[in-house]
């Protein structure tokens, strides 16, 4: 399937024609989840990757066999894409699915279901630029010009996979309406790798002896992934990611924003965030860390699993 220059659009959401269809979206919008089901959701470059390793390495209990002989969209593919219901077909075992799609969009086949919902959040600055650079090396998504032209575009939500203003509002504001929904920050991650991967344990009821998860912890770090062939995204010909110009696994850090922002960028995705984040009541760890947005109050600690509310 090459399409390298054609653009699904799909309930007004571009995705890149490469590997998605009518008829892939409509299969995943369709989609019968069963209740052994794990599904990733997350916005591009949200941590997506580091999920299904994470995932991967506490299903195998730390033993990193399938980690470094399965590429991660064989493990893990993804539901909007035209290749998935091949893979699952040919898949035994618990099934761990990707999607980048919105909340509106699954709503209708994730009813009732008990699959184990995962979202991973990111700062939409850190998104923004690792998205910026991915497009410079990723052939089936469009040339995105200066960083600021498509600064533009991302806040608008004019870019393949729609706006991330209204993913992560559509899904963390129905965590309540997911029977098993976990909902984790990618700083959070960082900041403790085998506390996140303790809490994806629980979540999926998986418990990992310390030796156990100290290899799982080991090998979904940022150094071990990197060099990961199945992972890194070096097994896709150069026509389609082109390597030259870029890694996938390009820094895997916190706040490397500022190494591309100027002051007035960041200035107005802060008002955008203000003005369109109004009606949610999440409270990123990551805005406490650069600047409370809003007064902290008190937040919700009865459901751990779900996004930590703040009364304003
Ligand atoms: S995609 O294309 O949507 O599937 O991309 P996604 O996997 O969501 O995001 C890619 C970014 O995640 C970083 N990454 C990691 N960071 C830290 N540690 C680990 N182990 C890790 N694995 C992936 C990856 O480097 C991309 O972020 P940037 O900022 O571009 O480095």
């Amino acid at each position: 399937m090459a399409r390298l220059d054609v653009t699904e659009t799909f309930h007004s959401i571009m995705f890149p024609g490469h590997m998605h269809t009518k008829d892939s979206l409509n299969y995943a919008t369709n989609f019968e989840f069963q209740d052994t089901d794990t599904v990733i959701v997350t916005y591009p470059k949200s941590g997506t990757t580091w999920m299904q390793e994470i995932i991967t390495l506490v299903l195998s209990k730390g033993d990193p066999t399938i980690a470094q002989t399965q590429p991660n969209w064989a493990r893990a593919p993804w539901l909007e894409q035209y290749y998935c219901d091949d893979v699952l077909k040919a898949s035994n075992g618990p099934r761990v699915i990707t999607t980048h799609l919105p909340y509106h969009l699954l709503a209708p086949a994730l009813q009732n279901s008990k699959a184990k919902v995962i979202y991973v959040a990111r700062n939409l600055k850190d998104v923004s630029v690792s998205y910026y650079h991915f497009h410079k090396m990723a052939n089936f998504l469009p040339n995105p010009g200066t960083f600021s032209n498509f600064l533009n575009h991302f806040l608008k939500g004019a870019v393949h996979y729609g706006s991330w203003f209204d993913h992560v509002k559509g899904w963390t504001s129905h965590a309540k309406d997911i029977q098993n929904f976990l909902y984790i920050e990618y700083e959070e991650m960082c900041q403790d790798l085998q506390g996140s991967v303790q809490k994806v344990s629980g979540f999926l009821q998986c418990p990992l002896t310390e030796d156990e998860l100290n290899l799982a912890q080991k090998h979904c770090s940022f150094n071990s992934m990197k060099e990961n062939a199945m992972v890194n995204y070096t097994l896709i010909p150069q026509e389609i990611i082109d390597h030259s110009k870029g890694k996938f696994m390009r820094k895997g850090k916190v706040g490397d924003w500022r190494n591309t922002f100027t002051e007035e960028q960041s200035g107005l995705v802060d008002d955008v965030y203000s003005s369109q984040m109004t009606d949610s009541s999440l409270l990123f760890k990551w805005e406490c860390l650069e600047k409370t947005v809003r007064p902290l109050m008190s937040f919700n600690t009865s459901e751990s699993h779900t996004p930590r509310t703040v009364l304003a």
